[in-house]
């Protein structure tokens, strides 16, 4: 962590490592992020759910087994699985050990006789999967997760998740559409505050575990929208000139500078293509104001 930061904070223009906005707290935070008037995503994303979960299962045919990335909570899978003709397993790959667990539980819970083989580890990197012998892998990647990869390592997951699934194998993904930035701004940038204390959250997380001294009352939040890149970006902004001191070192910020703490890539299914090269369009289902996509891809 504290090479990753010295590194992001010695770049330009500065960076942070977004994957450590994900402890406890940020989980936490980005949980309420979901239930936001503003942050339509994971409400559009489920709606495409609810209206199109046995076309997705449909397409994604039988003896499938399905390797979900980033489990989290798993409401949605549970859902997935039951609409699937005779899932042949299930393998949740997920960061979180307690996340992990609590996923678990509820698929035991309701789906008793399922083969399941969970992978405690960070899909961004290559993992060991369990054999699956005689069934088709799909890959389940809902949330636009993809989106804050940014493009080089997107493309390198799409191109690890096509080896996983080899020839035949799927991928069902879900990813947020281009919008206005009127609608996309506030969604990043919330009444309440919630995405500002998401972001300001992982200079508390720095001070504790990379031994910084961020004053975070000296940070603002802000959410800009890159049209020529299709991305929000997320920067914590120095409101004046100010030291921060980490390992020995010392960092000079000078009021109004923007560190970039996270990108949110929008898409169209052109631009998804594009990066997912392994893979070929199957179907893909949207709400009512196509806001999100669900597309299942499959190598061919
Ligand atoms: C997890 N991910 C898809 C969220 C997004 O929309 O990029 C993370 C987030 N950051 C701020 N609000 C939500």
């Amino acid at each position: 962590m504290v090479r990753q930061v010295i590194e992001g904070l010695s770049s330009t223009p500065r960076t942070l490592p977004t994957q450590y906005l994900y402890d406890a707290k940020g989980s936490e935070l980005f949980e309420r992020i979901t239930h936001l008037p503003e942050y339509y995503l994971t409400r559009t994303e489920m709606s495409i759910f609810d209206d199109h979960l046995d076309d997705m299962a449909a397409a994604m045919g039988s003896d499938v087994w399905l390797i979900e990335l980033g489990s989290g909570a798993g409401t949605k899978t549970l859902r997935l699985l039951q609409a699937m003709r005779e899932p042949a397993g299930y393998t949740p790959i997920e960061i979180s050990k307690a996340a992990l667990d609590a996923s678990l539980d509820a698929i035991q819970t309701e789906m008793p006789g399922l083969d399941v083989q969970a992978v405690c580890g960070d899909f961004t990197h290559d993992l060991n999967l369990p054999e699956t012998p005689g069934s088709r892998r799909v890959v389940f990647f809902p949330g636009s997760t993809i989106g804050n990869l940014g493009a080089d390592a997107s493309r390198a997951l799409l191109r690890r998740l096509a080896r996983w699934v080899g020839p035949g194998g799927g991928l069902l993904i879900g990813v947020d559409l281009i919008k206005s930035p009127d609608l996309l701004v506030p969604a990043y940038d919330d009444a309440a505050g919630i995405t500002a204390a998401f972001n300001l959250n992982l200079l508390d997380r720095l001070n504790r575990e990379a031994g910084a001294d961020f004053d975070r009352q000296l940070w603002e939040h802000r959410a800009v929208w890159n049209k020529r890149e299709a991305r929000m970006e997320s920067y914590l902004v120095s409101t004046r000139d100010q030291e921060v001191h980490l390992a020995g070192r010392r960092f000079a910020f000078s009021a109004g500078e923007a560190v970039w703490t996270e990108q949110s890539q929008k898409y169209s299914l052109a631009s998804l293509m594009a990066l997912a090269q392994d893979f070929s369009l199957r179907e893909h289902w949207t709400d009512d104001r196509s806001w999100c996509a669900m597309a299942y891809l499959e190598v061919s």
